[in-house]
């Protein structure tokens, strides 16, 4: 049995924001704006109205998603309990710790999910299946 993580780690963090008349802007730094070192980015976008991503989770990874543009749900479950945060600002980020069930889910038009990553890809550190994700922490 893994150590169970629990969604109320999983927090909401402000962002640097630096503003002009010009617009905006975020810095993101490793290790500074996220409490683990950013090994990877990636970004989810194009996502057609309806579509749920996510539907697994990670043994060791912790993230930090954004919403870069546009907004979208995330489910949270640690196997005990669920909560959904909403994402629409780029000036806020879900920190989401190892361990933890997720769904992203009602993307609006021409979202953009920006997600920083505390290790490079590996498909074994992924648990795609709900019931097994609940054997592997009860
Ligand atoms: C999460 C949400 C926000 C790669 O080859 N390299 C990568 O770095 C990634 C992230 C994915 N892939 C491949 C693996 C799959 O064949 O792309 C395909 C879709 O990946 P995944 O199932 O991870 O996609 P999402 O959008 O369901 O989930 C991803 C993250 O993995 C996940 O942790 O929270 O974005």
């Amino acid at each position: 049995m893994a150590i169970k993580s629990s969604i109320y780690n999983c927090v909401i963090r402000e962002l640097p924001k630096i503003e002009n008349r010009a617009g905006n802007i975020t810095p993101l730094t490793s290790g500074k704006t996220t409490p683990f070192l950013i090994k990877r980015v990636y970004y989810l976008y194009d996502v057609p109205g309806g579509s749920v991503r996510g539907g697994h989770a990670h043994k060791n990874m912790q993230q930090l998603l954004i919403a870069a543009s546009g907004s979208f749900d995330v489910l949270l479950d640690d196997g005990t309990n669920r909560k959904t945060v909403s994402l629409n600002r780029p000036y806020y980020g879900l920190y989401i710790t190892s361990g933890i069930w997720r769904e992203l889910l009602n993307f609006s038009s021409g979202a953009i999910c920006l997600v920083l990553a505390s290790t490079y890809y590996d498909e074994s550190d992924y648990i795609r299946s709900f019931e097994e994700f609940k054997k592997f922490y009860n």
